[in-house]
């Protein structure tokens, strides 16, 4: 895999001296494309290829943001490791990521004598990353709150630097982080103590991995119909695990959390939702032995290469039953919760490191005899790109001020519930923004951002996973559906109230005011949508799901803020928030103006043009099967 070379990385240059080397770049290539045709074929004119600095340093969007949020002290010491990590991740942590991406796991059945040995071998850059991941606290900071309600934030920032550089492990660091969550959320049972502590665990000699195994042959996204492995109760109160598990993210983890129907004494099992229970085991013994459990064979996947995704066989694995017996999708459902918060984290991340290089390039490339910056569509396709991920991110530090909030017994009722709404809208909305985004940010490298060897498309490969796994785009609709239900309506309640009360107070800003107009009329095209909605029936509500999360999300990314007086309340810091702040620039208003003016509510626009009614469904029926 020798073709795979590292893109650039600027040594630790201040921006300045970014500034200077670019602007004497630019010189020299405009200077170059006066020189004769032959001389230039021989000495120069290679395209420069594109680089990133300190990832901390040069994202204004989120140092303004920690600035503006976070109490001054824990600003003070958060950016000074923020801006070493951003270094570390330059200087070392890169570079393992390529080694990583160069050097896939290898499944090794036999040994040379015919034994069966199931022997996954990762990569040493892999095992690194595990290291470091634990040295740098990923996990450990969100457990021990020495931030109190911040140190959730202040994990996902870091999470955010770490996950286009992490070579794939902050898979398994999303699915670690929610074992850590589940095991907490039970009250740290004793039996637990040592997993949740290895989990949480700075000390790479302790740390642990966790999976999550959750998908099975006929399961996928029907977790409740799909699961077919069975539980048998031992004499000891153990259990023993018979199945078979189709998607097992990263098979080298240590332990992992599953599924499974326990069996009565007749071997009978509770089809269904409420005949599953949740599962703790470990993967291996102490001498690294596989838990009765076989290796069929690593999945061949479009991305996510650098890690060992498995079917695994399990044969009697010895595990341990952790949620009351039929409540297994609610106790794991803290883990999807987190692990969808980890996929808006790598959504957000990658589009940043897409529009990085992007932008890095666009100062080096010439065409048509200028730079490409200096090209207007270029750039206005650009800054689109710079609108979405400008929103993601806002939302992904409202989900996690929200986490950090109910985490630490300071969310108050509206906060739990406007979170339990927005994680699924916000993996759904981000998932999608991402792909689009990397594919749109590929094209602006041109041919060489179709080319294997600039290490491009391992990011788009790797993006493209994130409105898949997790619960897909439709599923997580469902989910925003299901959490409206579950409260009746509450989450609703708490959604709408939130962005009215921020309108209000934010209409004071006039540059804004176009955006609050039409945030304004969005929030009445669904409130309408929504009376119109209750009297109908189910059927209108599951054809709207992707329109209304989609809704759901433009407006409360777009929405206003609270306050806006000293000290900063810290509150639903959107766009418009985010535009009102006292030192705010032109340009957080430009971006607010800007993500007002797509539609906002698509859900009311399907509405009216009755693609949610019974007749909408049987017209899609014969457009797609051809049927009349
Ligand atoms: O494992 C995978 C890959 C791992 C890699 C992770 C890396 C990601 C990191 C990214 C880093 C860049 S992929 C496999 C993931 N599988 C899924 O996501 C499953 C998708 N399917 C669903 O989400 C479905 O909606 C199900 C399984 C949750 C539906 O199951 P049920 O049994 O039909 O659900 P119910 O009956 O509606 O819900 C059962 C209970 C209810 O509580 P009670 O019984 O008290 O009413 C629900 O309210 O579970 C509760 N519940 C939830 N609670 C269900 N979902 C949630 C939720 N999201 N939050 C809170």
């Amino acid at each position: 895999w020798d073709r795979c070379q590292m893109l650039g990385i600027k040594g630790i240059n201040t921006t300045v001296e970014q500034e200077q080397q670019a602007g004497m770049r630019e010189k020299q290539v405009l200077e170059d494309l006066e020189m004769p045709l032959a001389r230039r074929e021989m000495e120069t004119l290679f395209q420069e290829q594109p680089e990133i600095g300190n990832q901390y340093l040069e994202d204004t969007l989120l140092r303004s943001y920690l600035k503006t949020h976070l109490p001054p002290k824990v600003l003070e010491e958060v950016h000074q490791d923020l801006e070493r990590f951003g270094n570390r991740l330059l200087t070392q942590i890169q570079p393992l990521s390529w080694e990583c991406e160069r050097n896939p796991p290898v499944f090794r059945q036999y040994d040379a004598w015919g034994r069966r040995v199931d022997h996954i071998h990762t990569c040493s850059a892999w095992r690194r990353m595990k290291e470091i991941s634990a040295e740098e606290g990923l996990i450990a900071e969100a457990y021990e709150r020495r931030y109190s309600s911040w140190s959730r934030l202040y994990q996902a920032v870091k999470l955010y630097l770490f996950s286009s550089s992490s070579g794939g492990f902050n898979c398994p660091l999303a699915m670690t982080d929610g074992a850590a969550k589940v095991i907490e959320s039970l009250g740290i049972p004793g039996s637990l103590k040592n997993a949740f502590d290895c989990l949480t665990s700075r000390d790479p000699e302790q740390f642990w991995t966790s999976g999550q195994w959750m998908t099975e042959r006929r399961g996928g996204s029907d977790v409740a119909n799909g699961t077919e492995t069975v539980a048998r109760q031992q004499p000891d109160g153990s259990y023993r695990l018979y199945g078979f598990k189709w998607f097992t993210s990263a098979a080298d983890s240590d332990v992992t959390l599953t599924l499974a129907r326990i069996a009565d004494a007749e071997g009978q099992c509770t089809p269904g939702s409420r005949g599953l229970s949740l599962f703790f085991l470990r993967v291996r013994d102490e001498e690294g032995k596989l838990n009765n459990i076989q290796v069929q064979r690593l999945k061949d996947k479009l991305g996510t290469r650098q890690m060992a995704t498995a079917e695994l066989w399990l044969q009697g694995a010895r595990a341990e039953l952790i949620s009351a017996e039929g409540r297994g999708v609610a106790a794991i459902s803290n883990m999807l919760n987190i692990t969808r918060m980890h996929n808006v984290i790598g959504a957000v991340a990658s589009m940043r490191r897409m529009i990085s290089l992007s932008r890095d390039y666009a100062c080096k490339r010439v065409a048509f005899g200028k730079l490409l910056k200096d090209h207007p569509l270029h750039v206005q396709t650009m800054a689109r790109m710079e609108v979405q991920v400008r929103g993601a991110f806002l939302l992904l530090m409202e989900i996690v001020r929200l986490l950090g909030l109910a985490e630490t017994n300071l969310a108050s009722e509206q906060d739990q519930l406007l979170l339990r709404l927005l994680i699924p809208v916000a993996k759904l909305y981000t998932g999608k923004q991402a792909s689009a985004v990397a594919v749109e940010a590929m094209e602006s490298f041109g041919g060489q951002g179709y080319m294997e060897d600039t290490g491009l498309p391992v990011i788009l490969r790797d993006t493209l996973v994130l409105s898949i796994w997790e619960g897909t785009t439709n599923i997580l609709s469902l989910d925003v559906l299901r959490s409206l239900a579950k409260s009746q309506g509450q989450v609703m309640a708490a959604f709408l109230s939130t962005v009215q009360k921020k309108l209000e107070l934010a209409s004071g800003s006039e540059g804004l005011s176009p955006a609050v107009q039409r945030t304004r009329e969005a929030i009445g095209s669904l409130r309408r949508f929504l009376e119109a909605a209750g009297s109908e029936q189910a059927l209108t509500m599951e054809l709207a799901a992707r329109d209304f999360s989609y809704s759901l999300a433009r407006i409360y990314t777009g929405r206003a803020q609270t306050g806006g007086t000293e000290p900063w309340d810290g509150r639903g810091a959107l766009l418009m928030e985010h535009a009102a702040r006292p030192d705010a620039s032109p340009t957080d208003v430009c971006a607010a103006l800007r993500w007002c003016s797509q539609e906002l509510c698509p859900v009311a626009e399907e509405s009216a043009r009755g693609s949610f009614g019974r007749g909408a469904a049987l017209q899609d029926s014969a457009l797609v099967f051809g049927n009349s």
